[in-house]
């Protein structure tokens, strides 16, 4: 049976009778909206005029198709994720107040101040260092709840803990399967029909196929699950003579509840993934005569640059990261030619996992604004870049040395 949902009624009614949160907001005063755009979620922002709460409720459907029945227990990979990003992740994580069980639902921060990365992106605008500090959390997540950073038994209770079955096989399908094949979530513009066909070839079936059990099998650390660049809000930047310092944190990661023990690069992966559709959307705007490609304030070539540096930026974020917190690791076996390995692998992958979230999200179920949100000829030229610069990456990832040969791959995509 269903949890009853919250109403932007019954949200106050819910913290008044919850002393820990009445003492956050002034219910007296609060004003609540539903403002979630999610798949899966009720998103509650409750405000007093000077402190606010965001909770978080699991729907029992998917919110644009109720016939689509989701399970409601998502909301515990929630909670750990939070909880666990609270932990070892703590200076990019929202801060945390809690599981409500019976309600499946979570109250977190309300980050309201901070700008979702995917509509910066869309307006082109630059967010310095939030791909290095984006790498930065995946590092410490991947650290602190794999091998490297536990012993053996608990990472394996831990794994035990974080199965979440219904919702990973959500991106088993909508990920790893469906875009190549024929499947009523499918959708495109027919001028890709060409690439769209391709992909159904035998040779990139089997690319697929070693990414999806990737995904299946390696069960290394506690992920994110989903982390496009709607899940991560990003900050204001400061004005130009005091600028936010280096040092600060300059994102934030929400929405865990895809999270579970796989690998680590499937993280890193859905991340470059949102890149390289931003970059299709660039390519394609650049290209055309759409009103939309200049925008007052914003250099393109420099927007352009800055959209290319963000694999290696993320990248480095998180090596760099690793690496300094790989020189406690607890399991004495792991030299540092095994960590050097290790990060290589995990590089491939990512690029691979990228090809994978690019593609889905060009011709699967779950779109994006990025392409989306274009029209004509500019959404065909950006979907035709997303496809070709993606099967690149699947046909090469597992030749790829360094990070920089992401971007080289992706740069050359545009000169053909
Ligand atoms: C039915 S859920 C569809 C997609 O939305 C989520 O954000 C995940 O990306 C999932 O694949
Ligand atoms: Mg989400």
């Amino acid at each position: 049976m269903s949890t009853e949902l919250l109403n932007e009624k019954t949200v106050i009614d819910y913290i008044a009778g919850r002393s820990d949160l009445n003492a956050v907001v002034n219910v007296g005063k609060t004003t609540v909206r539903e403002v979630g755009d999610g798949n899966l979620n009720l998103l509650f922002l409750v405000q007093d005029g000077s402190n606010g709460l965001a909770i978080k409720q699991t729907l029992p459907y998917v919110r644009s198709d109720h016939s689509w029945k989701v399970t409601e227990d998502s909301i515990f990979a929630e909670a750990r994720g939070l909880e666990a990003a609270s932990e070892y992740a703590k200076a990019y994580a929202p801060r945390y107040f809690g599981l409500d069980a019976d309600r499946r639902l979570i109250v977190e921060e309300d980050l309201s101040d901070w700008q979702v990365w995917r509509p910066n992106l869309n307006g082109r605008r630059v967010n310095r260092l939030a791909a290095r500090d984006t790498g930065r959390f995946i590092a410490e997540m991947a650290y602190h709840t794999s091998y490297f950073g536990k012993d053996e038994q608990e990472v394996q209770r831990a794994a035990a803990d974080s199965i979440n079955p219904e919702l990973e096989q959500i991106t088993e399908d909508l990920i790893f399967t469906e875009p190549y094949f024929d499947h009523v979530h499918n959708s495109w513009d027919s001028r890709v029909d060409d690439q769209v066909l391709a992909l159904r070839d035998d040779k990139i079936r089997t690319q697929a196929a070693k990414l999806k059990y990737e995904f299946l099998t390696n069960g290394e650390a506690l992920l994110h699950g989903d982390l496009h660049t709607n899940s991560i809000f990003v900050r204001n930047q400061g004005a130009e003579e005091d600028p936010l310092p280096d040092e600060a944190a300059h994102v934030k990661i929400f929405d865990y509840e895809f999270g579970f023990y796989g690998p680590v690069a499937f993280d890193i992966g859905i991340l470059w993934g949102n890149f390289l559709l931003a970059q299709a959307r660039e390519f394609a705007l650049s290209s055309s005569d759409s009103s939309l490609a200049v925008e007052e304030g914003n250099h393109d070539g420099d927007f352009h640059a800055w959209l290319l540096s963000l694999y290696e930026e993320s990248w480095q974020g998180f090596e760099q990261e690793f690496r300094r917190l790989a020189s406690h690791r607890v399991n004495r076996i792991f030299t540092d030619g095994f960590v050097d390995h290790w990060l290589s692998r995990t590089l491939r992958y990512s690029a691979g996992f990228a090809a994978s979230e690019a593609i889905r999200r060009t011709i699967g179920w779950a779109k994006v604004s990025d392409i989306e949100s274009l029209d004509g000829k500019a959404k065909a030229d950006a979907s035709r870049f997303a496809l070709s610069a993606a099967r690149r990456l699947l046909e090469g990832f597992e030749g790829l040395d360094e990070v920089a040969d992401v971007r080289r791959l992706v740069e050359g995509t545009a000169a053909r």
